[in-house]
């Protein structure tokens, strides 16, 4: 079979960008840079078939005056002629994964379009549009296979356990159970890189000259602040691989020498982290690895961040969310404002590059922001991101403010606009939360 995979691009709606002063237009982060690993894993599940793997976030940072999607989709589909296309969506990308999946019906109806990724997971029924044929929740990788062998058979797809079907006038789940699959373990899947080679110099960050890649080397998290999406898209579980699947994908990837772990939190399990770091500096396994490690951990375990450093962590991001203990609280987020210093304490002794990243609630005031303005401007940080809570659905945040909601347009479900009611002019709260990029002048770290 012929298969297709599209990567949806990334939504352009940022009013933080659109207010902030001209001042720190130059620093406010525009796009994440990587290549998708959900579809690359997605791509190393079909090797029996014939497949087609297209990143338009990469084609368009290669191409700044590339086509429409629609007429890049087109040619795609008239030059290709697959028999199925898949694309993937988080919420901000919902509807491109519709317009894709729109172009390629209108250019051959019978190609059978089945959507994947986080947004399906959290809402499969929302997922309901006239060109979606199949919805694939979950880790779903294996099941697109048998979805894909199902329609080589020219058997019914009814028979596939653990999808969505689309009636013509809603989404319908199939019958059965689908089998049970751990994706960091048995069910685990090299992601197949090299599809991607095309666009692997528009896989850069933070001024590095080199590609990075991403690797995961856990699923979900076991904290269960409010406002996130990756624990109820694991439903609250955390799946660790193992060291050795990394040190043998860590040693497959001579060509990026940048390895950004795609982690919710990098470190949960110290002991496998000091096994794996200790087997990376027996392999000699050189690279510059970047993490999301929560500031509480590396304010209680300094020894396990020198030894990271010692084996290539340079950049962490920490989500410090908010300085004020009764927001924290309000989040979940289970780890007190004082921890942020300790870490930044910790990070700044190992020569680790910071990224410390601030949560914009809707109510702030003048005053608020002038209080986190001086707080953040104390803290020594290379860099911080500011962006801003925004209820994303399917998390606990979205329920408890999905009355405050007054913009229903997922597009703008990317942290950089709000959609709730500010207590500022709409205008002057994302020209203050864009004025907040000017405190430590950042670039895209992540
Ligand atoms: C890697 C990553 C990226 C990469 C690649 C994504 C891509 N498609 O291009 C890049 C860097 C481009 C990216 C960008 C953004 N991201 Co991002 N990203 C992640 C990250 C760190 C890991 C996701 C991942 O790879 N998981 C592992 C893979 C294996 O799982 P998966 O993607 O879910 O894929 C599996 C299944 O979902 C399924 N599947 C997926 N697709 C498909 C398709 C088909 C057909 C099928 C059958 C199955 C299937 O099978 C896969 C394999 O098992 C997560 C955070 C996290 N730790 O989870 C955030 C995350 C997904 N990102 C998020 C966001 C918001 C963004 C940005 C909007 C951020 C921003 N403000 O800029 C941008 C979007 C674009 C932009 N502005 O540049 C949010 C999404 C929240 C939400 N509810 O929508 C997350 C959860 C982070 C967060 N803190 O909340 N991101
Ligand atoms: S914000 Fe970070 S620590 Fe909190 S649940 Fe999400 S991934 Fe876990």
């Amino acid at each position: 079979m012929k298969i297709l995979l599209i990567n949806t691009p990334r939504s352009p709606e940022n009013r933080i960008l659109e207010f902030a002063p001209d001042a720190a237009r130059p620093f406010i982060h525009r796009r994440l840079i990587g290549p998708p690993l959900g579809l690359m894993t997605v791509a190393a599940a079909l090797k029996d078939h014939e497949v087609l793997l297209f990143d338009t976030k990469g084609e368009f940072d290669l191409k700044p005056d590339h086509p429409s999607l629609s007429s890049l989709v087109h040619r795609l589909v008239s030059e290709f002629r697959p028999d199925v296309a898949g694309t993937t969506a988080i919420t901000s990308e919902l509807y491109f994964a519709w317009e894709i999946f729109q172009e390629v019906k209108n250019t051959d109806p019978r190609i059978v379009t089945v959507l994947g990724g986080l947004h399906p997971t959290l809402l499969p029924y929302d997922c309901f549009h006239p060109s979606v044929d199949v919805v694939c929740p979950g880790q779903s990788a294996h099941i697109f296979r048998n979805v894909v062998e199902a329609l080589e058979h020219k058997a019914s797809l009814a028979s596939v356990p653990g999808i969505l079907l689309n009636t013509g006038k809603e989404l319908k789940r199939t019958a059965g159970k689908p089998p049970s699959c751990d994706a960091a373990n048995a069910g685990y899947l090299m992601p197949d890189r090299e599809p991607l080679k095309r666009w692997i110099d528009t896989y850069k960050v933070g001024g590095n000259p080199f590609p990075s890649t991403y690797v995961f080397t856990s699923l979900g998290c076991p904290y269960k602040c409010t406002f996130c999406s990756i624990w109820p898209q694991f439903k609250g579980k955390y799946y660790q691989r193992t060291v050795e699947s990394l040190i043998a994908e860590l040693q497959s990837i001579p060509d990026y020498p940048v390895v950004r772990f795609a982690d919710a939190n990098s470190v949960v399990d110290l002991g496998f982290m000091n096994t794996l770091f200790d087997r990376i500096l027996e392999e000699g396994i050189s690279k510059t690895f970047v993490m999301d490690i929560r500031a509480d951990v590396a304010a209680k375990h300094p020894g396990i961040i020198r030894k990271m450093a010692k084996g290539g962590l340079k950049i962490v991001i920490c989500g410090f969310e908010s300085y004020r203990d009764e927001e924290l609280k309000k989040y979940r987020k289970d780890s007190p404002a004082s921890d942020i210093a300790e870490a930044i304490r910790v990070f700044n002794d190992n020569d680790i590059m910071i990224r410390g990243n601030y949560v914009i609630p809707n109510d702030y005031s003048e005053d608020d922001f002038k209080a986190l303005e001086e707080y953040s401007a104390s803290n020594p940080v290379v860099y911080a991101g500011y962006t801003i809570l925004t209820p994303m659905p399917g998390t606990v945040f979205y329920s408890q403010v999905k009355h405050q909601i007054t913009d229903h347009d997922y597009r703008k479900y990317n942290f950089f606009n709000s959609v709730m009611k500010t207590r500022l002019s709409y205008e002057k709260f994302h020209e203050r939360v864009g004025s907040l990029w000017l405190i430590k002048k950042g670039v895209d770290v992540i």
